[in-house]
């Protein structure tokens, strides 16, 4: 490792982020810890194609097993990588899951960014590490009267988390703060809006209807069943967004940053864009429960679809005890990062639907 070589830790480094903030890193020449869970099973596919045999020399990724949930282990980890970059992206990170497990999101997403910073006080790293946390749109909950003049979320609006999810995430956004302020330590929250890619878990909205179009037009799935097609989200690109984590680590002074498109869309539409993406047209009618979509045209000879099939139900299983209806990101700040995303919502869903459709294809 040479002397100047930078050394970033990752938490969910495992996950869509944690991937691609590790090639990001790779690629600027950091040498790269990432903190993996144990799992019974393999976890570890978004991160497969970076692995470095550790018997080779000059290795710059490698993986250390911990959990958040355990401060030893955090201590442990950081004393031994020395980091000069944390990047906190662990998280039990699905907001319907937390209504079902809220204590362990508590502990996980709240007090485990708690056990990063402490670790690096009790390890007086203050002045060598900088800390990114995974903050989120989650924060805001949705309430139209909390906007700006603009219309938009930003730095300054008032926050009315709705879910399990978000009220441990408030933690984690107040204690990396609070030691900002108290300890002088460089720890700054980012805000990002949802952000998906192929990469994305695949309970998430964007990759479960970007799978469904593959699967229904490869004849492999009937029907595609979602819960409220009526919230809208402000969705950019993973690959766009771990850049603006970066970069907010790079700055001279630490602070707070919404990172966002500004753009907002309803999930009925994205399920639109989906499907169109494959050659399906699909009409909606209904409302609420009682809302489906049906094929009305099919340009792509290749598949077999009948015109008329329903192809989209709504199955209020997946509906939300409280709902976030709409985010949308006023990036105005971030542009002080220098950072410009690279893609728009036509560019990203292209992306994912070819992503899913050639997965499918190959595992015909
Ligand atoms: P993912 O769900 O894809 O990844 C989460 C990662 O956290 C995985 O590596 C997971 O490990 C790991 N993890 C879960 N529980 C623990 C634990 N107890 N200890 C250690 N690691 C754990 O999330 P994303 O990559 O999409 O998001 C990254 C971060 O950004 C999260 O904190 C999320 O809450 C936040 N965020 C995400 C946004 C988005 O739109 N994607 C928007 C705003 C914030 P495993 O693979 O073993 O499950
Ligand atoms: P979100 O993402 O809750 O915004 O959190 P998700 O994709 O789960 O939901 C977005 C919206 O779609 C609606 N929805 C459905 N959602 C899921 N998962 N499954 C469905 O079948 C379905 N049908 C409709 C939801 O009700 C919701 O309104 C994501 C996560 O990555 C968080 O970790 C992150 O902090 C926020 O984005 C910003």
């Amino acid at each position: 490792m040479s002397t100047t070589q930078k050394v970033a830790l990752v938490t969910g480094i495992t996950g869509q982020d944690g991937s691609y903030l590790a090639e990001l890193l790779l690629e600027k020449g950091y040498q790269v810890h990432g903190v993996k869970r144990r799992a019974s099973s393999f976890n570890t596919q978004r991160i497969d194609h970076i692995y470095q045999d550790q018997h080779e020399t000059n290795v710059n990724f490698t993986l250390h097993y911990g959990d958040l949930t355990d401060s030893t282990n955090i201590i442990r980890i950081i004393q031994e990588v020395q980091p000069d970059e944390i990047y906190n992206l662990g998280a039990m990170s699905h907001v319907k899951v937390s209504f079902d497990s809220p204590e362990y999101v508590a502990n996980v997403d709240g007090i485990g960014t708690l056990r990063i910073l402490e670790a690096v006080r009790i390890l007086k790293l203050e002045k060598k590490t900088r800390i990114y946390q995974a903050s989120t749109s989650e924060l805001y909950g949705g309430l139209a009267e909390n906007k700006n003049a603009a219309g938009f979320y930003d730095e300054n609006s008032p926050f009315y988390p709705r879910s399990p999810y978000g009220v441990a995430k408030i933690y984690g956004f107040w204690i990396t703060k609070n030691y900002r302020e108290a300890y002088n330590i460089y720890a700054c929250n980012g805000i990002l809006f949802n952000h998906e890619s192929p990469r994305r878990g695949e309970t998430f909205v964007t990759r479960k209807i970007t799978m469904a179009t593959a699967a229904i037009a490869l004849g492999k799935q009937d029907c595609l069943y979602l819960g409220n097609l009526n919230s809208q989200r402000d969705w950019g690109h993973a690959k766009d967004y771990v850049e603006a984590m970066w970069r907010i680590l790079q700055q001279d002074v630490a602070e707070d940053y919404v990172i966002a498109t500004g753009v907002t869309t309803y999930i009925r539409d994205f399920v639109r864009f989906s499907f169109a993406e494959a050659g399906i047209e699909l009409a909606f009618e209904g409302e609420n429960e009682n809302e489906t979509a049906k094929i009305v045209a099919c340009n792509n000879p290749e598949y077999q679809l009948e015109i008329g099939k329903v192809v989209v139900r709504v199955d209020p299983q997946y509906y939300r005890p409280t709902e976030v209806d709409l985010l949308i990101g006023d990036p105005s700040k971030s542009k002080k990062l220098g950072w410009e995303p690279q893609y728009d919502l036509a560019g990203l869903v292209k992306e994912m639907v070819a992503s899913d459709l050639e997965i499918l294809k190959r595992n015909r």
